[in-house]
C-alpha cells in the first residue's frame, strides 16, 4: 500500500477524490488476508438450498425508499420490502391502507433502519425507519415484514440519522439534516440565524395499535444534525448526535461549512426532556410540544468535536461515544462518565445559542489516528467490544481497541465504504462473526451494466486472526446503514389468522356479495386457487359491473390458508394492482372513470391454472 499522508488542506480534495486512492488493487491484493480456519471462502458462505442463513440483513434502500432483506452469510437477496415508495410487485401504494400511508408522496430516501430493542438488545419485533427525502417515519411489523404506519414529521426537513431507538424502545429520535423555519414558512436566507431551526423529534409508538406518534420536539439551532446513537446501560438515559455547519453557512456548504476547527456533538438526557414536557416546560407550536433550549433550560449539552463530524457511535458497554470526522483523520473517543461529571460540576466552557458547552479536554478521552487511515465515517463493534471503523477515503475497515486506541487490523474494501454493519453490532451484546462493508463504489466488481454501477456489499469474516473478505454482493441503490439480526429472533407468521370481527372479510363463497349504495359499489369477494368470486349468487361470479363514475370499493380475502399462496388482483387497463397474502383481506378503492371492458387477472402466479384466474370488470358508459 502506498504511503500517502496528505496535508490537512488537502483532506477535502482527498475526500472528493476518494475513489481514486485504491482503484488499482489486484485481485490477489484483495484477498491477501487469510485466517487460520480450514474452510475455503466458498465453504464459509455456502448455504445449501433449503437451509437457512444465520442472520437477516436489513439494508436501507436509500433513495429507492425501500428496505432490502438479505441472508448472511450467503448474501442472497431475499426480499425488498416497500416502505416509502410505491411497489407494484406487492401492490404497495395501491391498496387503501398503503395508499393512505404514502399520501401524496411518490418516493422516499431511507437511510437508517433500527430494530426495536429490549434492554439494549434487538427483540426482533419491529423495524423503524425514516425518510430523509420527505420527512417521514415508518413502522414495520416483523411478523409479516409489512409497514403498519407512516407519519409525516412536521417542522423538520430531512430526518437523517434516525432511526435510532433507546434501549427499551421508549423513543425513536429524529434529528434533522436541514434547517428550515419552523412550520416551513417562507423566510429569506438572510434571516437564517434568527428564523431557521434544526428541529429534533421524539417519536413513540403504540404496539397494540401499531401507530407512531410524535411525543415532543426540540428547536435546536440552525445547524445540520447528522448521525446519532442512543446510550446504553450506564448511559441509557442519554443520546448523542453529531452536528456540522455550526458556521450557519447558507450557501456553498462544501467550503463554508468546513471553516471552524470544531463543530459539536449534542448530548442530551431524554429522561430529563421527558420530565420537562411533563412539567410544561415547552411552547405549543404548530400543534407540537416544542422545547426551545434557550428558554426551557436543561437536558441538552454541547461537546466540541473535530470539524464536520459524521458518525457517532456508543460502545456496547455504554461508557464511551466515538465520533468520526469526514475531514479529520482522527476518531475521537469521549467518555460519558467524564461528561456526567463535568455536567454535575457545571464545568462549562460557555454556551452557544443558550446551550451549555462542555470543555473538549474534560470529555475527550483520546484521539485515535491509525496511520494513513483517512475519512473515518462509522463504527461498529464485536463481542469483545473492539471497534471497526469505515474509512471512506482510504477504502478500508480498521479494527481498533477503544480501550487503548491501538490499531489491531485493517482490510481493504472496494471501494469507499459508508457504513459497515456487524452482527448485532450496535447492541449491548454484539455477536462478532461477520461484518459487512456497505461500499459506495463498485466500479470493476461486477459485470458492467453501463456507466452507473450497483453499490457493493462485502462480507468480512471476523472469526479468524485477521479480517477476511469472503463474499460480495451487488445491491440496488443505496444502502446507507443496515442492521444484522440473528435469524431465530424473528418470528414470522405463515398465514394471516382469520379475523371474524373484520367487516370487510369474507371467508366462504356464500358470504360473497356486491352491494350498491347510491353511486358506490362495494364488493366483498374472495380469491382462491384458481378463481375470483365476487358474488357467488349470480350467473358469472367473477364479474363486476358498475356504471361510469361510480366509486368502487373492492374487499378481497385470500381464503387459501396455505403458506406462500399469494394472489394478486389487477384490472387490465385501469393501472391498478394489489396483493392478498394467504388469509389476508385487502381493500382497493377507485373511481370507475373509464367506460369499457377490462379483464381482471391474478398477478401472483398461484397454481397450474393461474392463467384461468381471471374475470371481467365492466363499466357501463354514461348516457
Ligand atoms: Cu453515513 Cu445517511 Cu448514515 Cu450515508 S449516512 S453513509
Amino acid at each position: 500500500m502506498k504511503k500517502w499522508v496528505p496535508a490537512a488542506s488537502g483532506l477535502l480534495a482527498g475526500f472528493l477524490a476518494a475513489t481514486v486512492f485504491f482503484a488499482d488493487l489486484s485481485p490477489a491484493q484483495r484477498s491477501e488476508a487469510s485466517n487460520d480456519t480450514n474452510k475455503s471462502n466458498a465453504e464459509k458462505v455456502y448455504v445449501p438450498f433449503g437451509e437457512k442463513d444465520e442472520y437477516y440483513l436489513f439494508a436501507s434502500g436509500g433513495h429507492s425508499g425501500q428496505m432490502f432483506i438479505y441472508g448472511v452469510p450467503s448474501m442472497r437477496h431475499i426480499r425488498t420490502v416497500p416502505v416509502f415508495s410505491k411497489d407494484s410487485a406487492t401492490g404497495y401504494g395501491w391498496d387503501t391502507h398503503s395508499k393512505e400511508m404514502l399520501g401524496d408522496y411518490t418516493w422516499g430516501d431511507l437511510h437508517h433502519p433500527a430494530f426495536s430493542e429490549k434492554d439494549g438488545d434487538y427483540d426482533g419485533k419491529y423495524m423503524f425507519a425514516t425518510d430523509v427525502g420527505n420527512s417521514r417515519a415508518a413502522l414495520m411489523n416483523l411478523e409479516t415484514f409489512t409497514v403498519k404506519d407512516i407519519i409525516n414529521v412536521p417542522n423538520t426537513s430531512g430526518p437523517h440519522c434516525a432511526a435510532f431507538v433507546t434501549s427499551n424502545t421508549e423513543y425513536m429520535f429524529l434529528p434533522t439534516r436541514f434547517a428550515v423555519p419552523i412550520g416551513r414558512e417562507y423566510a429569506s436566507l438572510d434571516e437564517y440565524s434568527e428564523k431557521y431551526r434544526g428541529v429534533m423529534s421524539a417519536v413513540t409508538f403504540d404496539d397494540k395499535k401499531e401507530k407512531l406518534n410524535i411525543a415532543y420536539q426540540v428547536a435546536l439551532p440552525p445547524w445540520s444534525y447528522d448521525l446519532s446513537d442512543a446510550g446504553k446501560k450506564v448511559s441509557a438515559d442519554w443520546a448523542v448526535m453529531t452536528t456540522y455547519n455550526t458556521e450557519e453557512a447558507t450557501t456553498n456548504l462544501e467550503i463554508n461549512a468546513s471553516q471552524a476547527d470544531r463543530d459539536y456533538i449534542v448530548l442530551f438526557n431524554w429522561k430529563e426532556l421527558e420530565k420537562m414536557i411533563k412539567d410544561g416546560q415547552y411552547d405549543e407550536v404548530t400543534g407540537q410540544k416544542m422545547i426551545f433550549p434557550e428558554k426551557h433550560k436543561g437536558g441538552i449539552y454541547l461537546v466540541p468535536v473535530a470539524k464536520s463530524p459524521h458518525g457517532v457511535d456508543v460502545t456496547p458497554d455504554g461508557k464511551r461515544f466515538i465520533a468520526s470526522g469526514k475531514l479529520a483523520p482522527a476518531m475521537t473517543v469521549f467518555s460519558f462518565e467524564k461528561a456526567f461529571e463535568a455536567i454535575k460540576k457545571e464545568d462549562f466552557a460557555g454556551e452557544r445559542n443558550g446551550i451549555p458547552v462542555l470543555k473538549y479536554e474534560s470529555v475527550m478521552e483520546k484521539e485515535v489516528n491509525p496511520e494513513n487511515a483517512l475519512g473515518p465515517l462509522h463504527t461498529q463493534f464485536d463481542e469483545k467490544g473492539m471497534a471497526y471503523t469505515t474509512m471512506f477515503i482510504s477504502s478500508e475497515i480498521v479494527k481498533w481497541d477503544p480501550n487503548t486506541g491501538e490499531t489491531l487490523d485493517r482490510v481493504p474494501v472496494q471501494y469507499s465504504p459508508g457504513h459497515s454493519v456487524a452482527a448485532e453490532g450496535d447492541t449491548v451484546d454484539p455477536d462478532g462473526k461477520y461484518l459487512i462493508a456497505l461500499n459506495k463504489i463498485a466500479k470493476d466488481s461486477y459485470l458492467s451494466v453501463g456507466p452507473s454501477h450497483p453499490e457493493s456489499m462485502q462480507l468480512i469474516d471476523l472469526s479468524g486472526k485477521k479480517m477476511e473478505v469472503i463474499q460480495s454482493s451487488p445491491v440496488n441503490p443505496e444502502p446507507h446503514y443496515a442492521q444484522m439480526i440473528k435469524a431465530d429472533k424473528i418470528k414470522t407468521i405463515s398465514v394471516y389468522p382469520k379475523d371474524e370481527n373484520n367487516p370487510d372479510a369474507v371467508y366462504s363463497q356464500d358470504q360473497t356479495k356486491i352491494v350498491r349504495k347510491g353511486n358506490e359499489v362495494h364488493v366483498y369477494g374472495i380469491a382462491m386457487r384458481s378463481k375470483f368470486i365476487f358474488d357467488a349468487k349470480v350467473e358469472r361470479p367473477d364479474q363486476i359491473e358498475v356504471n361510469e363514475g361510480d366509486k368502487v370499493v373492492i374487499h378481497l380475502t385470500n381464503i387459501d390458508f396455505d403458506q406462500d399462496i399469494t394472489h394478486g388482483f389487477a384490472i387490465n387497463g385501469y393501472d391498478l394492482n394489489i396483493e392478498v397474502q394467504p388469509g389476508q383481506t385487502n381493500t382497493i378503492e377507485f373511481t370507475a372513470d373509464k367506460a369499457g371492458t377490462f379483464p381482471i387477472y391474478c398477478t401472483n402466479f398461484c397454481s397450474a391454472l393461474h392463467q384461468e384466474m381471471t374475470g371481467y370488470f365492466l363499466v357501463k358508459p354514461k348516457k
